[in-house]
């Protein structure tokens, strides 16, 4: 039908690595991926074979590709199906978009405001940004439960369960409350926090992460929830030792990190 595009085959890998870690459930999860213009080059025929109407602004992103998944798939379909369970749209104005590759009988995921939201926020702060994606990771989940939703608390534990959270997300984690997903309204608020964290934890549902590349997106992704796992498992024990405000704050040293201040010193 068409060419092999090198990105959609990246992308689909990695929506099955989130498939087989368990936190894209269902039709649980969704992704974009801001594409560039060698990228878009690629593409066979970049004619809109669809236009959909938004009721948020896009101004800033007019004129850009973006792959986006779709609506009600399953991320465990996408690559053997990749045309009916993905697709690319461009921004067409400041309210439509088009869909120019895929997305065939679909549209794109219900949390499309969220995203285009996030990578106009992300885009602002980081010229390099390329990708937003959200998933049900099991353990963050958990964490919402029994934890209040202070962000310099769920980041100063987050930092404390390994040596490895403050060098991958030294701006530590934002947390929004629970809000009905879906919409502008957890939209607004998720890109809101992304002014100054690249992952947000949406209570009992999942957690929007960003990046400039598919390893570094995932890796943020995986590094948060490993952080998240080992909290779960050990926060009902008796610690006996642990990683002090100092340790943090020689690793910072030693690795030159840019870190959230007020929370460890
Ligand atoms: O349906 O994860 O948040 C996909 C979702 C909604
Ligand atoms: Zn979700």
């Amino acid at each position: 039908m068409c060419k092999k595009l090198a990105f959609i085959d990246e992308i689909v890998d990695i929506l099955d690595l989130l498939y087989f870690h368990g936190w894209d459930e269902r039709n649980g999860g969704n992704l974009s991926y801001l594409l560039d213009e060698k990228e878009t080059s690629e593409v066979s025929s970049l004619e809109v074979k669809k236009t959909i109407e938004t009721t948020f602004n896009m101004h800033e992103i007019v004129g850009k590709y973006f792959v986006v998944t779709g609506t009600g798939k399953y991320f465990k379909n996408c690559k053997k199906d990749p045309t009916h369970n993905l697709g690319i749209i461009k921004i067409i104005n400041d309210y439509s978009y088009g869909i120019v590759w895929g997305l065939i009988d679909s549209k794109p995921t219900s949390e499309l405001p969220t995203h285009l939201k996030c990578h106009i926020e992300r885009l602002k702060v980081d010229p390099k940004h390329k990708l937003v994606i959200h998933c049900h990771t099991t353990n963050i989940i958990c964490m919402s439960h029994i934890l209040e939703l202070n962000e310099d608390k769920w980041t100063e534990i987050l930092w404390k369960m390994q040596t490895e959270s403050i060098v991958v997300f030294p701006e530590g984690i934002g947390v929004l409350e629970w809000i009905l997903c879906g919409g502008d309204l957890i939209g607004d608020a998720t890109a809101k926090k992304m002014a100054n964290y690249r992952a947000v934890v949406w209570a009992q549902h999942g957690l929007f992460a960003t990046g400039t590349s598919l390893d570094e997106t995932f890796g943020l992704i995986e590094t948060i929830e490993k952080a998240a796992e080992i909290y779960m498992k050990i926060c009902d024990k008796k610690i006996v030792q642990s990683i002090s405000n100092e340790n943090l704050l020689e690793i910072a040293q030693a690795f030159h990190i840019n870190f959230k201040h007020g929370i460890i010193d």
